[in-house]
């Protein structure tokens, strides 16, 4: 793994390099679990090489293919350089920077005044980690007010579940995996999405382990699994509680560790009594042996992790089946061991205030009278439609892309569209970008130093400036201290209220007072010289047997659940919305599950503009098991619509024996000129806990394009109709 073909496209990537370039240390700040750190190579003012830096554990083996594409990314053609403006037929034109900023003023206040300062959407989401990212929530309280949103795209539904049942997200270190003997990859594809998990993967596979993948789709990681369990999407809840029937049922608890660490064992016994192997066969359409196999794993094999990914985290009924996961290692005593435990999210090295969260805004931040915080993320579009008192006139999107990105994109479109004014910063034209009445260029992670965290691995990391913003590039934070200032206020307040003065100076001021405010040796210093383990981090996590719960023990019966969620206080199984089974309660009589995953080469919507990247996806497609594409006369390659009552998206079709027949997936992150948009499909819904999206939850049809009988060929793509062209706007 890691060594990737570079033969195609190396004039891209690196460049001969004299001997004396200066080089320094960066990490990567996209929202990915591996959060590598580089050392790249700056010659001239250019970006000339990246490489790996060996001084974070969990990644060594330096960048992906998408890290790799900085060189082309950072001085890409097709790089807003400059503030723009929409014209009446809706192309861009350059604008100055004092048109732009005179005209956003001018409406600030105007819409203050007219409606009241929560007439302002302050919409952000995951583009970039960085402690300067809360410089945007300073600016929109001096500012008077903002309304934004609650819960989170990504990951919220197993959070909580996990602080429900273990009272905090913290893993073992990645490089524990490799004392795994038994390891369970439960709805994630780390061989596309955390690929430097597989060096301890291997490890362990070759120290003896087992690799079980539950997954609909046969993946890149199945192949080095000795078991494939491919349930009905949606239904991973029931395949837990019948193993954790038969681990009980054949005396295969650890009575010790249950006794002195487990609230609801006896309870959650009983729940899954009736649980057999043949309830779930039926229910989630894995064979009887499978369960029977998985079961007979843990009961045999240990230590054992499971990693649960975030592929079954995305349904309605997602945090419940999470619970009954994490119930199996509790049983079995799988916890707070080295090569033992649930692994999901480790925040040990989000030490920082909880107001500087990069990744997500959870727990969702408190309504005060000035933030008021009111939209479900999941149900952006028909929220925003929906405000009232006031309702909203303008917009601010930054790091997020919520025309690809959020659920439901025709009624986020529809909402965006029904607002007076729009402003999105941004490197490229986006979807969200193409919305906009104004543009503001962002940043690249070159171009301003910050301090980032992590969630898989445990270091504190500086992200360095090694490149001057191009063009007329500003970072956020300068351009929110120019808007106060146009807005009168004056620099007492916007230093008081934490913004740091523009330039590089005022940022390592600011970074500084984080760093000294953290207290524990972290200086900039040292950071420049690598990544730094955050401080206080356990490397096996609850091995000191404290379960920040209610009650001090892992809640396998949590009141809190009950409480604050609605759902039953033991982790019991219940249908998605959405499904293929009566009585139908999703309205929509759709007959197949559409998953829309991640992708190696690409983060969401970001890198596959690229040419680098697009050498290797050129295309979206659609999996589909050749009994479906046959019962609908699609052949390999044709052109196919993918459908329900919310919308639809044209792709081409790629038969493949791989994905459950059933099922059919196109990754998200395709942008609407692409023609693989998947959230035309899907239906703002929240999860059953956390206020997660349940993307999955979604049924759709397929049919094959008019005249279209299968054919063989390459769709969209550059030149094909629809595709961005971008560059004559600018
Ligand atoms: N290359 C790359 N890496 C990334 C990202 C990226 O976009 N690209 N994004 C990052 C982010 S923000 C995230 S959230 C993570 C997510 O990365 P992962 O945790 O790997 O999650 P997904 O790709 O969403 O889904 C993983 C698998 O879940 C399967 N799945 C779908 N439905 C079900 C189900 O009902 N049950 C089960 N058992 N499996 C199901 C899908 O087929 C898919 O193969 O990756 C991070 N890393
Ligand atoms: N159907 C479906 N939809 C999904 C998912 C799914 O599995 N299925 N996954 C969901 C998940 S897990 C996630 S995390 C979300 C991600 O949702 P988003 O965070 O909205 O997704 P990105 O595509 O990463 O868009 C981030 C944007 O930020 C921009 N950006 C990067 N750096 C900067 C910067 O420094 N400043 C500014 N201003 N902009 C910057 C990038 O150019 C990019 O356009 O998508 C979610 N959407
Ligand atoms: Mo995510």
């Amino acid at each position: 793994m890691m060594r990737h073909d570079v033969s195609r496209i190396s004039p891209l990537l690196s460049a001969n390099l004299a001997p004396t370039v200066p080089v320094f240390t960066t990490a990567c700040p996209r929202n990915c679990y591996s959060t590598c750190s580089f050392r790249v190579h700056v010659e001239d003012g250019k970006l000339r090489r990246i490489e790996a830096h060996e001084g974070n554990r969990a990644t060594p083996e330096g960048p992906c293919l998408k890290g790799l594409s900085y060189v082309e990314r950072v001085s890409s053609p097709d790089r807003i350089l400059h503030p723009l403006r929409k014209r009446a037929d809706g192309s861009f034109a350059r604008i100055s920077w004092d048109e732009a900023l005179d005209e956003i003023t001018r409406r600030l206040v105007d819409v203050r005044e007219r409606e009241g300062p929560q007439a302002v959407l302050y919409y952000k989401a995951s583009g970039t980690k960085g402690l300067l990212n809360e410089v945007g929530r300073a600016f929109w309280r001096l500012y008077g007010g903002y309304t934004t949103t609650y819960g989170d795209l990504c990951w919220p539904a197993g959070l909580e579940a996990t602080r429900l049942t273990l009272g905090a997200n913290k893993h073992n270190a990645p490089w524990d995996l490799e004392n795994a003997r038994l390891i369970v990859m439960w709805g994630k594809n780390p061989a596309e999405t955390n690929i430097h998990q597989g060096v301890f993967l291997e490890r362990a596979l070759r120290a003896g382990g087992h690799l079980v993948v539950v997954d609909p789709r046969r993946t890149e990681t199945a192949e080095r699994a000795e078991l494939l369990i491919q349930p009905r999407p949606g239904t991973d809840g029931a395949l837990a509680l019948a193993v954790a029937h038969l681990l009980t049922r054949d005396g295969h608890v650890d009575e010790a560790f249950v006794r002195e660490h487990v609230l609801g064992f006896r309870d959650f016994a009983a729940s899954v009594a009736e649980r057999t192997p043949e309830w779930a066969a039926e229910v989630t359409e894995v064979p009887v042996a499978h369960i029977e196999r998985l079961a007979q794993l843990f009961a045999s094999v240990r230590p054992a992790t499971i990693n649960a990914g975030f592929g079954m985290q995305r349904y309605t009924n997602s945090g419940q089946a999470m619970r009954a996961m994490i119930a199996l290692l509790a049983i079995t005593g799988n916890v707070g061991r080295p090569g033992a435990g649930w692994v999901f999210a480790d925040l040990q090295s989000h030490v920082f205030d909880e107001v500087c969260d990069p990744v997500a805004s959870f727990p969702p931040e408190a309504p005060d009278g000035v933030a008021r915080v009111s939209i479900s993320t999941a149900r952006l579009g028909e929220e925003m439609l929906a405000t009232r008192d006031p309702a909203l006139r303008f917009a601010w999107v930054e790091r997020g892309n919520p025309v690809t990105q959020n659920p439901d994109t025709r009624r986020v479109l529809e909402a965006f569209r029904a607002l007076e004014f729009r402003v999105v910063v941004e490197q490229f034209l986006t979807d969200t970008a193409r919305e906009a009445d104004i543009v503001l260029p962002a940043k690249s992670m070159f171009e301003q130093s910050d301090v980032i965290n992590a969630y898989w691995h445990p270091y504190i990391q500086l992200k360095q400036k090694v490149l001057d913003p191009p063009g007329e590039v500003r970072p956020e934070s300068e351009v929110y201290w120019t808007l106060a200032e146009r807005l009168g206020v004056p620099a007492e307040a916007r230093l008081a209220a934490g913004m740091p003065e523009p330039g590089d100076a005022g940022v390592e001021a600011f970074l500084r007072r984080h760093l000294e405010a953290l207290g524990a040796g972290v200086t900039l210093e040292r950071l420049r010289e690598g990544p730094v383990i955050a401080p206080g981090h356990q490397e096996i996590a609850f091995s000191d047997g404290v379960y920040p719960t209610p009650s001090g023990r892992i809640e396998l019966r949590s009141e809190e659940a009950a409480r604050h969620w609605g759902v039953d206080e033991l982790p019991t199984y219940a249908e998605p919305v959405e499904s293929v089974r009566p009585p139908r309660r999703g309205s929509d009589p759709y007959g197949l599950y559409f998953m829309t995953p991640n992708t190696k080469n690409r983060i969401h919507s970001q890198f596959n503009n690229l040419r680098t990247i697009r050498a290797f996806s050129p295309a979206p497609f659609l999996q589909i098991h050749p009994d479906d594409a046959r019962a609908r006369g699609v052949g390999e390659g044709a052109r196919v619509r993918v459908f329900n009552d919310r919308g639809s998206l044209e792709v081409a079709a790629r038969l493949d024996f791989g994905v459950k027949p059933g099922c059919v997936a196109v990754t998200n992150g395709w942008w609407i000129g692409e023609g693989g948009s998947v959230n035309f499909c899907s239906r703002g819904r929240e999860t059953d806990m956390g206020h997660g999206a349940a993307f999955h939850d979604n049924l759709v049809e397929v049919e094959l394009v008019d005249g279209d009988g299968g054919r063989s060929r390459a769709a969209g793509g550059p030149g094909a109709p629809g595709w961005p062209t971008g560059a004559d706007e600018r």
